[in-house]
């Protein structure tokens, strides 16, 4: 029970069971791994699939014959262990030339860099079998508003998805675009700094239908957010190309730590909410395992994230099954239809009828909820009680 299963979709990035623990203040903990042992241990842990930043997999500097020596070695693994590559993306963010953001940034030459370096990136993930291509913008940002103005920075930002969006038609690319919010860090303010602003943004986009979001965990939390409130925007608006996820308290910097290991309610609410509305992307944990541990603790961490998943998954199915919490909700949501003559699409009529309509409203407002018991039940399934 709670062993993951390919159709799980389980994926983890080169960047997360590959992180070797460098934070600000202190060096690495754990030797760096290659790609193609970070394929191994993705696989003897029951993972489905691993996704990359173009220099997870091939360094910033490599001649072509290099490139192609890594790409083969890294296809033989996967071919060797199963794995798939659902999604890719660029670092955008490392390299010093990107200290201004890349497609945000004041100098025109990094711009052209950056959409120079993700079309390569967008080639080497398609030709690894990438559906989705994320996009987050670590650099695009300020430190201080004397240094750019936010609207050319959107702009900026509209103009070089417009570009790649183009890119990848020309290519006839099977291949969807997933924008990544982030409230502040590594920059002090990020553009676009939540899933709300992502999909405003991208409406103004010359091709809409190929972008969507990768809302992240920490992400909206860091930003006091609800997340599953934005996944669920995404998700009606359909957007939810792809998900971040991990977890963090609220208020600090980004912690990315293992799925559902912190805030236990709303892990479930979230996952309750994949499961019921069928969503049917990839699960990626964009998290990594405590600085403290070595690389068994890694896989623990690793395992940690999908045995979360699945018993949450479990309970969601419990909270959908109990009859005690069944019948509250249908109580909370009884609708005799007496009601359906003034609501629903207007008409002059229906507006008229509604004005002269009578409602008891001193009646109506000494209605309890009973939202305390349907929590209470919700807290006991998830204690196990
Ligand atoms: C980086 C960031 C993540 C992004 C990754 C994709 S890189 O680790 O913190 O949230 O999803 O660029
Ligand atoms: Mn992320
Ligand atoms: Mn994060």
């Amino acid at each position: 029970m709670f062993t993951p299963r390919p159709e799980d979709k389980f994926t983890f990035g080169l960047w997360t069971v590959g992180n070797t623990g460098r934070d600000p203040f202190g060096e690495a903990v754990r030797a760096v791994k290659s790609p193609v042992e970070l394929v191994h241990l993705l696989a003897e842990v029951g993972a489905y699939g691993v996704n990359f930043h173009d220099n997870d997999l091939v360094p910033i500097d490599a001649s072509t014959a290099e490139r192609d020596c890594i790409v083969h070695d890294f296809k033989a693994a996967l071919e060797e262990t199963g794995l798939v590559v659902p999604m890719a993306t660029t670092n955008l963010f490392s390299d010093p030339v990107f200290r201004d953001g890349a497609f945000t940034a004041n100098d025109a030459r990094v711009r052209a860099y950056a959409l120079q370096k993700t079309m390569k990136a967008i080639d080497l993930g398609v030709e690894l079998g990438a559906k989705v291509y994320v996009f987050w913008g670590g650099r695009e940002g300020v430190e201080t508003d004397a240094a750019k103005d936010p609207v050319k920075a959107i702009q900026r930002n509209r103009e070089a998805m417009n570009f790649l969006c183009e890119y990848v038609l020309d290519h006839g690319y099977d291949l969807k675009l997933a924008l990544e919010a982030k409230p502040n860090e590594p920059r002090a303010d990020l553009y676009n700094p939540t899933t709300g602003h992502m999909l405003a943004f991208i409406e103004t986009l010359d091709h809409p239908q190929m972008v969507g979001v990768n809302p992240e965990v920490a992400h909206e939390q860091m930003a006091g957010l609800n997340f599953m409130h934005s996944v669920a925007q995404a998700w009606e608006a359909g957007k939810l190309f792809h998900i971040d996820l991990n977890d963090q308290y609220p208020g600090r910097y980004d912690q990315d730590l293992r799925f559902g290991s912190r805030d236990i309610k709303a892990a479930f609410f979230l996952v309750k909410f994949l499961e019921d509305v069928g969503y049917d992307g990839p699960r990626h944990f964009d998290a990594h395992a405590y600085r403290t541990e070595d690389y068994e603790g890694v896989k623990d961490f690793a395992r940690g994230c999908m045995r979360t998943y699945l018993i949450l998954k479990e309970k969601a199915a419990q909270f959908n099954a109990d009859a005690e919490i069944q019948a509250l909700l249908e109580e909370i949501n009884a609708c005799d239809g007496g009601m359906d003559s003034y609501t629903g699409a207007y008409s002059p009529e229906k507006a008229a009828d509604l004005r002269t309509a009578r409602f008891d409203r001193a009646a109506l407002a000494r209605r309890g909820m009973r939202y305390e018991r349907l929590d209470q039940l919700t807290i006991d399934l998830l204690l196990g009680v």
